[in-house]
């Protein structure tokens, strides 16, 4: 039998395919109250007040903060939430999102 009768012609698909998570980054701005800033990840993200706190301080330190990880479509209507919260609260708060490597 010569080898294209026993080899597999194609490559075996992989059995689970994990959809690309994506990353919910909070930006720092100067103006956003940090309580402000707390009260949205708690309602958006359902964090505890530690977590919340962690989180912002992060991204009030180094200028952003990774705040959850999630599929695509969810990843982009929390952070378009989030953001509204605060633009309609007048803060020029912002959460992008990111693929993950
Ligand atoms: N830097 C803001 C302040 O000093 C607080 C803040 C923290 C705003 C994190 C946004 O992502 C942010 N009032």
């Amino acid at each position: 039998m010569s080898d294209l009768d026993t080899k597999p012609r194609t490559k075996a698909k992989p059995k689970t395919q994990r959809p690309k998570m994506h990353k919910v980054i909070l930006i720092n701005d100067d103006f956003t109250p940090r309580e402000f800033v707390v009260m949205v990840l708690k309602a958006v993200f359902k964090m505890s007040e530690e977590q919340a706190y962690r989180v912002m301080i992060t991204a009030h330190t180094r200028g952003a903060g990774v705040v959850a990880v999630y599929t695509k479509d969810v990843a982009e209507s929390k952070a378009t939430e989030a953001t509204d919260l605060g633009k309609r609260a007048g803060h020029p708060l912002m959460f992008t999102t990111e693929p993950e490597e």
